[in-house]
């Protein structure tokens, strides 16, 4: 690779990218290939491709026992999962979800019309600010939607004392958080019901899929017959339901990859290790921290650019980082209040949304997992080190190419 710390060479003034190949924000973690080819051959021998075959039952086990918690269903991803969970708990009216999440945390509740109310985050955590929750609430306010965003767990004693003295139902979108405890506690124990993505994205990844876990026998029932169209047995539907089933494949891939999570977990770590020790120093730029006292999947690796310190806006690093073919992410710009249907439904929104509307114009998302190496890590380090030092020139640059 040719060296980059001349401006000129830099790919967005014309230079050759840093990268021939393009480095992406959620690189799927493969696992043990003959495993799974393995398991899917079983799945042909078998027959049994969907409906509760045994590898999604196997793979529910197997999720249950990992965190802890009396009944796990899976599903066809968790976009369906939340859409299943919200009904299941009976959410209506209206629900308090933060804004600062990926759209589908809204948007499963809205396609259900049930009205989303977006509350603030805290900026320490990115999470629901919890103090703000309260002077969301309204006569039609029927629960809370929680989103552990990164795998970072919300304040659950909080949201749950304000639940309990509301009478509210209170599920957590834990997209992120699988294999993440709160104070000793593993996700997918709290509120009413919790939903894990295992999109290929994911942490833990199972192509497409999520689970919904709970410890209430009853709501565990239900969500499972749900999740089968209603179907109480045969010729017998006894809900409205909908198809969230996973198939059998899904269930093969994620038992794969649940065999690889150790490896996974210490792979992101170190990614993150190098990300701390390459980015210490340069002004402007800091980064999400993990609590070691608790267990972590480690799987996103959020900065945090000031542009006033940094010298260059988030969306120049953007820029500068694409062209060298590292596609970071600007999870989760612009928030789901400024994007359709919500941006038209409610346009004042961002008014009680200050933290959210600061945040989303300063995270930065970067690649991690299993397909990137330390080497990659340090390029693209120094890279924004770079950038950061030449903010001004790679502006005037930018300027004169236009
Ligand atoms: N709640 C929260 C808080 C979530 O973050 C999500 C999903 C959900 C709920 C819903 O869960 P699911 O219904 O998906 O189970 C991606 C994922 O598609 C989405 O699952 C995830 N959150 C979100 C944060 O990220 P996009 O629209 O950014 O995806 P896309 O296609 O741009 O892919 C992201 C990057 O990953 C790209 O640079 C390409 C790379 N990639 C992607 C796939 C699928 C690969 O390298 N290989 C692949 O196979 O949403």
């Amino acid at each position: 690779m040719e060296s980059k710390f001349q401006i000129e060479n830099l790919a967005i003034l014309g230079g050759k990218p840093a990268f021939s190949d393009a480095l992406h924000v959620g690189r799927p973690n493969i696992g043990n290939r003959d495993r799974l080819l393995e398991r899917i051959n079983d799945m042909l021998d078998r027959r049994w491709l969907t409906n509760n075959g045994p590898f999604v039952q196997e793979f529910e086990q197997q999720i249950a026992k990992m965190v802890g918690v009396k009944h796990c269903i899976a599903v066809c991803n968790a976009t369906v999962g939340l859409e299943i969970a919200v009904r299941a708990v009976g959410f209506k009216g209206e629900v308090i979800v933060p804004s600062f999440t990926f759209i589908a945390s809204a948007h499963a509740l809205q396609w259900q019309e049930i009205t989303p109310v977006f509350c603030d985050i805290d900026p320490a955590t990115h999470n629901i600010d919890t103090s703000k929750v309260e002077q969301m609430i309204t006569p039609k306010t029927s629960g809370i939607l929680g989103v552990h965003v990164w795998g970072r767990p919300c304040d659950t004693s909080a949201l749950e004392t304000l639940a309990q003295k509301h009478n509210l139902k209170l599920v957590y979108d834990a997209a992120h958080a699988f294999g993440c405890s709160y104070n000793g506690q593993m996700i997918g124990n709290f509120g009413a019901a919790e939903v894990f993505s295992f999109h290929a994205t994911k942490f833990l990844n199972s192509f497409e899929g999520g689970a919904i876990t709970t410890n209430d026998d009853d709501l565990a029932r239900k969500i499972r017959w749900m999740t089968n169209f209603g179907f109480e047995g045969y010729d017998n539907v006894t809900f409205l339901g909908t198809n969230g089933k996973m198939t059998e494949i899904c269930a093969a891939m994620g038992m794969t990859s649940l065999e690889d999570i150790d490896n996974i977990i210490t792979r992101n770590h170190h990614n993150l290790q190098t990300y701390q020790r390459c980015l210490a120093g340069i002004p402007g730029i800091s980064m999400i921290q993990y609590n070691e006292e608790e267990r972590n999947n480690y799987q996103y690796i959020i900065l945090e650019i000031d542009p006033q310190k940094a010298g260059i806006s988030r969306d120049a690093l953007v820029k500068v980082l694409h062209a060298e073919n590292v596609l970071v992410r600007r999870y989760f710009y612009p928030g789901c209040h400024q994007m359709e249907p919500y941006r038209s439904l409610f346009p004042h929104a961002g008014l009680l949304l200050p933290e959210t509307e600061k945040l989303v114009q300063r995270v930065l998302s970067m690649p991690n997992g299993t397909a990137i190496t330390t080497g990659d890590i340090e390029l693209i380090c120094d890279l924004l080190r770079f950038a950061v030092e030449n903010g001004e020139a790679i502006q005037e640059g930018l300027t004169a190419r236009q």
